[in-house]
């Protein structure tokens, strides 16, 4: 059976384990934090998560991961059959990921602890969020979803980018990301509302206190 290494407090874990539960793939979750020993074994950044495919391979990298399930496990697809629809798709994903999930991930350390953020950081963090709101404004659809009216990867990379910003523009930025696209909050209400966020949600909910303890643990 296929191996998702990682911890439920992932947004990046949760993003290969929406499109596993949704494509009905049987897998086992083997909870490895960064910095492990389990975890090296898997990934040779260290970064969470990891996959052991049902062949023995071992793959990382959460965008490598889901386009490994698209190719090895076709239906239901995440993606539209057609070229152009399926890069629009890519660009969202990787509009989520670049210019959303990791400059709001630079502010993790005050969200987490009680690190102090330079003036600069944050002015370069604001930055290049106000550039991913942009993106967002001119390419997502919402009709229902980001893509259309399909549920695509698009939908899962960017409800699953948005964990960080979510937080962080309020609490440090005097910003609020699902006021500055028009759309995203009711879009946002609506992935909430699926049997397989839910179930997301609560295992990353019961995750809380072990993952807060590793990091605590590994900082002490
Ligand atoms: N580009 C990676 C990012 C994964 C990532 O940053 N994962 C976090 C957990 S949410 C992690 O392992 N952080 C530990 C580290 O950066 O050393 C992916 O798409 O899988």
């Amino acid at each position: 059976m296929l191996t998702l290494h990682g911890f439920p407090f992932s947004n990046y874990h949760n993003i290969v384990k929406h499109a596993l539960l949704y494509k009905g793939i049987p897998f086992e979750e083997q909870i490895a934090y960064p910095g492990s020993n389990e975890l090296m074994a898997v990934s040779p950044a260290g970064k969470a998560p990891a996959m052991t495919t049902e062949s023995g391979t071992q793959l990382s990298e959460s965008s490598v991961l889901v386009e490994y399930l698209e190719d090895a496990y076709p239906e239901p697809s995440l993606f539209p059959a057609e070229p152009d629809a399926k890069a629009q798709v890519r660009q969202l994903m990787k509009i989520s990921e670049l210019y959303l999930e990791l400059p709001a991930r630079r502010l993790l350390p005050a969200l987490l602890g009680n690190a102090t953020i330079h003036d600069s950081t944050l002015a370069e963090v604001r930055a290049t969020l106000d550039r991913g709101t942009r993106c967002l404004i001119e390419l997502a659809r919402f009709s229902p979803f980001v893509a259309g009216n399909e549920l695509t990867l698009a939908d899962i990379y960017l409800r699953y980018a948005l964990s960080i910003p979510k937080m962080a523009g309020p609490a440090h930025l005097e910003w609020n990301v699902m006021e500055a696209v028009p759309g995203l909050a009711a879009w946002d209400a609506m992935m909430a509302e699926s049997g397989i966020s839910k179930s997301i949600d609560a295992d990353m909910r019961a995750n809380t206190a072990d993952f807060m303890a590793h990091v605590t643990g590994s900082q002490g």
